[in-house]
């Protein structure tokens, strides 16, 4: 096991909930569930699996609340958070059914709410070098989401992952309801907008599982990156739009060059490129001065 404070904080085990969004996890939730439970109450979130994941996690020992149709995994935990409120539990923590997360990691995302330092911790696969065992093309894609998750909320950490620990100031705090496609980033963005404090430690994760991941990684990511765009649009309204705004005024450029360039040299204007580039300067302006409408009021809407 890994070196921990759970001995001293072993009587707060009634105060924690571990929670298991899993959906078709039949294979590794049993184990998930019998390992979770050295640290707390689990609860499993059975997402209208066709398997028998809900079958196993009781059989386990696991608290299970069952969707009767697959509701995504944002839904799941918005369950799972209302029931650990609404049972008082002060910590809850959030972990992957699929057996890549190792359930004697808990305490090391405990141990900074305990000591007081931090309201939620993520389980980082960046910090001790984890991020090796992340294939090439997925860490292209978790580098660009990462990276606009800072745009949107001005904080860098490894904002795809599904381990971590919150406490109850925080599940009190971040208000979900109603939100968009990536619930690792949103909860992420919310955190920084509402004071509460993040913390990351270093986990490990596995990717030797039999069903490491469920949803199509492009069709994801995109939904995730279309989603993170949408809450820059809305939080920083000049920075998405100018940037729009000045690659328009490139392709404009571009087109610009193309439609002279013969004329210089002795032939005709293209009238084609011509008219392109009029209409993206056209749109560059419209976009600029979009952005600069959003940013007044997104400056009225936070004061
Ligand atoms: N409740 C619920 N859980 C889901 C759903 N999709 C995935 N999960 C769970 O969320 C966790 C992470 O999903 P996974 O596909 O492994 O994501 P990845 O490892 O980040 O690619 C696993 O425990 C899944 O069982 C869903 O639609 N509903
Ligand atoms: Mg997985």
């Amino acid at each position: 096991m890994t070196a921990s404070p759970w001995k001293e904080v072993t009587n707060l085990k009634n105060d924690v909930l571990i929670v298991i969004p899993a959906y078709n996890e039949e294979l590794t939730i049993g184990s998930i569930v019998l390992l979770s439970r050295k640290y707390g109450d689990v609860l499993v979130v059975d997402d209208g699996s066709s398997d028998r994941t809900s079958e196993i996690a009781k059989e386990a020992g696991a608290i299970v609340i069952r969707h009767e149709r697959n509701m995504g995994k944002g839904q799941a935990l918005r369950t799972a958070f209302e029931y650990a409120l609404s049972r008082g539990y002060s910590i809850v923590i959030t972990i992957d059914a699929d057996g890549q997360h190792n359930p004697d990691e808990i305490p090391l995302l405990v141990e900074p709410i305990i000591k007081g330092e931090a309201d939620i911790v993520i389980g980082s696969r960046y910090l001790n070098g984890s991020k090796k065992e992340i294939p090439l093309y997925r860490r292209v894609g978790l580098w660009v989401l990462n990276k606009t998750t800072k745009v949107a909320s001005s904080v860098e950490v490894d904002s795809q992952s599904g381990f971590r620990a919150l406490n109850k100031s925080a599940l009190e705090k971040l208000d979900l309801r109603g939100d968009g496609y990536s619930i690792e980033t949103d909860m992420i963005v919310k955190a920084s907008d509402n004071g509460i404090r993040l913390r990351e430690v270093p986990i490990s994760v596995r990717y030797d599982v039999p069903k490491k991941h469920k949803k199509n990684p492009i069709s994801h990511g995109l939904g995730v990156l279309a989603s993170i765009v949408g809450l820059i649009g809305y939080k920083r309204p000049l920075l998405l739009f100018g940037t729009l705004s000045i690659i328009s005024f490139i392709i404009a450029g571009i087109l610009g060059y193309l439609a002279l360039e013969p004329y210089y040299n002795g032939g005709r204007v293209y009238l084609t490129q011509a008219i392109g580039a009029g209409i993206f300067v056209i749109i560059g302006i419209q976009l600029f001065i979009a952005g600069l409408t959003l940013n007044v009021l997104a400056k009225m809407v936070g004061e």
